[in-house]
């Protein structure tokens, strides 16, 4: 019988799982590493973990003997399909009060679905999201753990202690109830594409409303990196900015312009849909990168499809100054959206959101870590209640002062012919969410119009009618459809 010393197991030895096996080991924790391929643990037990304290397993009963009481045994494999098969192994193995920890990318309704299954054999299911990369893995991710609460207190201490800090307090906290921690995780990841998206845009109108070269590019995002748009992505972007190649020149505009996904951003922007709430910013994002996958269909537009023949003839260093500022009001912006995301899902799914902990679980380690969501954080730290965080009075201040420069970043794009998707969806949100009065009033006269739909009127919410309005169209309405 196998001595039951080590304090977790991690089963899948990519190179997130050893980097996060490598960051609890340098944390003092005792870990037990298996893999489906069973001789990469040899292979890593003699490599990359040799001269520390980390045991590895033969099998999963072997795994299982080695594990202290409650055992804790996290995933860290292909989501889907290999989840499923590991859970399905591992749960006649396990007993009551064990945790599995799916630190996987699954998607939130899998882990929804797992909550719900295991609940009554009391071993104790957490979904948990981690973000920063292979670098995060090792010296510091942002952790968003959900699921079963009861499993919580068993790994706060081991999580908290791997994971980044943000002004000495842990980027990783207990998020909610079943899917919560991988839905946190899978927005995070939309508000990523939409502040990569955002920078591309301001990079773009940068390079051609006025004509800046690379170097002075980068000195800008440079400047901006020390002021309110201080993050990891703007960092990130100035050296992109900055690198050469091997041949002296500049590397980033060889590079194709035909962007990659792999679903994230996508599938935010499906629950957005689902949920019914205006995620638009993320939504562009994503199909941003669809436009700009189609490459060669472009490069043959490019040569029929006429565009404007205006020039900037503005004043450059103010049209800068109106960027900075557009860029932080539609992250403001597309912030919000998020958050409002989460604040359905969590009406819907019953899960107690802290909007407070999210935010400082992605203030650090993560690839959208920045200042700004220190702001975010202090806003629903203040009032944990709020409708939405453009009416933070911080935010709301910040938003009437940049307002203006987002209507002149959309303008000069919209002039000159360069499209800026995100931006003008920020702006588009922005001005829509400020209107007592839009157009819906005439839309749900069309929809009576022709199916019957009913509408209300402003002096009589909740009270829907009908009007014949052809005169041949008939009373009645069409009560089985949704109003
Ligand atoms: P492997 O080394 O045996 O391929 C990332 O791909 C991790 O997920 C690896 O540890 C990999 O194990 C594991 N993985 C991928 N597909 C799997 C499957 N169908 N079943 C079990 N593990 C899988």
């Amino acid at each position: 019988m196998a001595e039951a010393k080590a304090d977790i197991a991690l089963i899948g030895l990519a190179v997130m799982g050893q980097n996060l096996i490598l960051n609890m080991d340098s944390k003092g924790f005792v870990v037990c590493a298996f893999n489906r391929t069973v001789e990469k643990v040899d292979q890593f037990l003699a490599n990359e973990a040799k001269g520390t304290k980390i045991i590895g397993a033969k099998s999963l009963e072997d795994m299982v003997a080695k594990l202290k009481k409650p055992r804790k045994v996290m995933l860290l494999v292909k989501a889907g399909f290999a989840v499923d098969e590991f859970v399905k192994k591992l749960l006649p193995l396990l007993e009551k009060g064990d945790i599995i920890i799916d630190g996987g990318n699954s998607q939130y309704m899998d882990t929804q679905r797992w909550c719900k299954e295991l609940a009554p054999t009391g071993v104790h299911y957490i979904g948990m999201g981690v973000s920063g990369g292979e670098d995060g893995a090792r010296y510091g991710p942002s952790l968003m753990p959900g699921g079963h609460p009861a499993a919580w207190p068993h790994v706060k201490p081991i999580f908290q202690a791997i994971c980044a800090k943000a002004n000495n307090e842990p980027c990783c906290d207990w998020v909610g109830e079943d899917g919560a921690g991988h839905f946190v995780k899978m927005v995070h990841n939309g508000i990523e594409y939409g502040d990569m998206q955002l920078i591309c845009e301001v990079y773009h109108l940068m390079k051609d409303v006025l004509s800046m070269d690379q170097s002075e590019m980068a000195q800008v995002f440079d400047e901006w990196n020390k002021g309110e748009l201080d993050s990891f992505l703007i960092e990130i972007t100035r050296d992109i900015l900055k690198y050469k190649d091997t041949d002296g020149n500049f590397l980033l505009p060889k590079i194709r312009d035909a962007a990659g996904q792999k679903g994230t951003g996508k599938w935010t922007g499906i629950s957005a849909l689902e949920y019914g709430v205006p995620v638009t910013l993320i939504g562009e994002a994503v199909f941003a990168r669809c436009l700009s996958a189609l490459k060669d269909e472009r490069e043959l537009a490019s040569k029929t499809l006429p565009g404007p023949s205006t020039k900037f003839s503005g004043n450059k260093k103010e049209f800068l100054e109106h960027l900075r500022k557009a860029l932080y009001a539609s992250k403001v912006i597309s912030y919000a959206q998020g958050f409002m995301l989460l604040r359905e899902a969590a009406k819907v799914n019953k899960w107690n959101l802290n909007y407070g902990s999210i935010a400082l679980m992605w203030r650090g380690g993560c690839i959208i870590r920045s200042v700004f969501l220190g702001n975010i954080k202090d806003a629903f730290t203040k009032n944990p209640n709020l409708t939405n965080l453009l009416l933070d009075p911080y935010f709301s201040a910040q938003l009437s002062a940049a307002q203006q420069s987002l209507r002149q970043a959309v303008a000069q794009a919209a002039l000159c012919g360069t499209p800026a998707p995100a931006l003008a969806a920020a702006l588009a949100f922005y001005d829509g969410y400020r209107a007592a009065h839009l157009p819906a009033n005439l839309l749900q006269a069309q929809r009576d119009y022709f199916g019957a739909h009913t509408y209300e009127l402003l002096t009589k919410p909740g009270d829907f009618i009908h009007t014949n309005w052809t005169g041949h169209g008939g009373n009645v309405s069409a009560s089985t459809y949704n109003k």
